[in-house]
């Protein structure tokens, strides 16, 4: 036996024994070779002064009593300490156990009274356990004490929006402000609405297999080239007048290059009511650019042609970087293409069930990224795809 603090073998008798030992008159002595037991309780604790013995029923009981008054007076606020206590009294090399083990060495005629003590002591101290447990279910335990509610969150990162949708943004902003509102349609549709809708002869470039992606397990599907298909839609439903812009994405089978893609992003208008004239489409155009790039920047119609509009004309602004003096982004022109227009073919019309004695409309679309091009200074039409965050980044702040 050795309960010698510093001794060789450093072992501890987890009953606390008084001094002159526990059960004195028993010839047995617990020992205690698991360390965990040291870490427990050495408040107690005394070097041996002479010879440690059990003793008697009457010292058990005191000794139950100590434990009992130590339990009541325990500070139970952390999981780890429930659980040193578990090991500590509950646990198979713990002060319960090891109390029970002392039936063998009570006199007989004690062992009922001994059995009965023991058993209430072990169903106190497994009680305690579990009142604590439950505290802790409830929000006592270590986490919930760690979290401190006052400190401030942890920042999230703020993203930042794609050129693509600033500049579609500001443009539907114009627009809407004159009464157009956003209609949205399929990226996916049949020849109908993507070509024959649109007075698209069946031999018309368009249609070419290469420019245009068909799905390969039923031609008769494709991706739609323009967003003219979703104010073919539109008109169909018959809801007259209509004043609609339908931004979106659309495909052509183009090479890759800095200045093309075979997917990029579209905004087209249509007007449709009873007397809409030429006048309308110039004076909304007109209006358009000047919110979009400005004052002082010079417009100009030239007559162009597109089967689904009669007539058709293509819209120049004065170039943005040289102010229509000549610059290689305007190839010495002065001048910039921004969109095409029109007024609605009264085939287009009658093609969707409007009669065109009626009613007549004017129709416009452009590009996005050519603008966005201009006005953020990017010189590959690729990084608007390749979602690199040093280039998104780079439109933290803008609105
Ligand atoms: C361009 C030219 C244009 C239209 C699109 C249109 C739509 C319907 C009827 C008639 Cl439903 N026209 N859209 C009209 C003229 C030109 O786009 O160069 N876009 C990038």
């Amino acid at each position: 036996m050795c309960f010698r603090f510093g001794g060789k073998h450093k072992k501890r008798n987890p009953l606390n024994p008084p001094e002159g030992g526990l059960f004195a008159c028993c010839k047995t002595l617990i020992q205690y070779k698991n360390s965990e037991h040291a870490q427990l309780s050495t408040r107690n604790w005394k070097p041996e002064t002479s010879k440690n013995y059990l003793c008697g029923m009457e010292q058990v009981l005191q000794q139950i009593e100590t434990l009992k008054k130590e339990i009541e007076t325990l500070q139970i606020d952390s999981a780890k300490a429930l659980e040193e206590y578990r090991i500590k009294f509950l646990g198979t090399k713990g002060l319960v156990k090891a109390l029970m083990g002392e039936m063998k060495n009570v006199a007989n005629e004690q062992k009922k009274a001994f059995g009965q003590t023991m058993n209430e002591f072990k169903q106190f101290a497994e009680a305690k356990y579990e009142e604590w447990k439950a505290l802790a279910g409830n929000g006592t335990d270590d986490t919930a004490a760690k979290i401190d509610l006052t400190l401030p969150g942890d920042a999230l990162p703020i993203g930042s929006r794609h050129p693509i949708s600033l500049m579609r943004n500001r443009m539907v902003n114009i627009f809407q402000r004159l009464g157009f509102s956003v209609a949205e349609g399929p990226e996916i549709d049949d020849d109908f609405h993507n070509f024959t809708a649109l007075n698209l002869p069946e031999n018309h470039p368009a249609r070419d297999m290469q420019d245009t992606f068909y799905i390969s397990t039923d031609p008769a599907w494709l991706l739609r080239t323009h967003t003219s298909n979703v104010q073919i839609h539109e008109m169909q439903k018959g809801k007259l007048p209509i004043r609609i812009i339908t931004p979106g994405r659309v495909y052509r089978n183009e090479t890759i290059s800095a200045r093309s893609h075979c997917f990029f992003h579209q905004i087209e208008g249509l007007y449709v009511d009873e007397k809409v004239s030429f006048a309308d489409l110039k004076q909304t155009l007109y209006f358009f650019v000047q919110e979009m790039f400005g004052k002082d920047v010079k417009a100009r119609f030239r007559p162009s042609y597109f089967p689904f509009t009669e007539p058709s004309a293509e819209m120049d602004i004065s170039c943005l970087l040289c102010n229509g003096d000549g610059c290689s982004v305007c190839k010495k022109t002065g001048w910039l293409e921004i969109l095409g227009c029109g007024m609605v073919h009264p085939k287009v019309l009658e093609n969707c069930g409007i009669d065109s004695n009626k009613y007549s409309g004017f129709a416009f679309g452009m590009g996005i990224e050519r603008p966005a091009l201009l006005k953020y200074g990017i010189k590959d039409i690729r990084l608007f795809s390749e979602n690199d965050v040093r280039f998104l980044k780079q439109f933290t702040g803008a609105v």
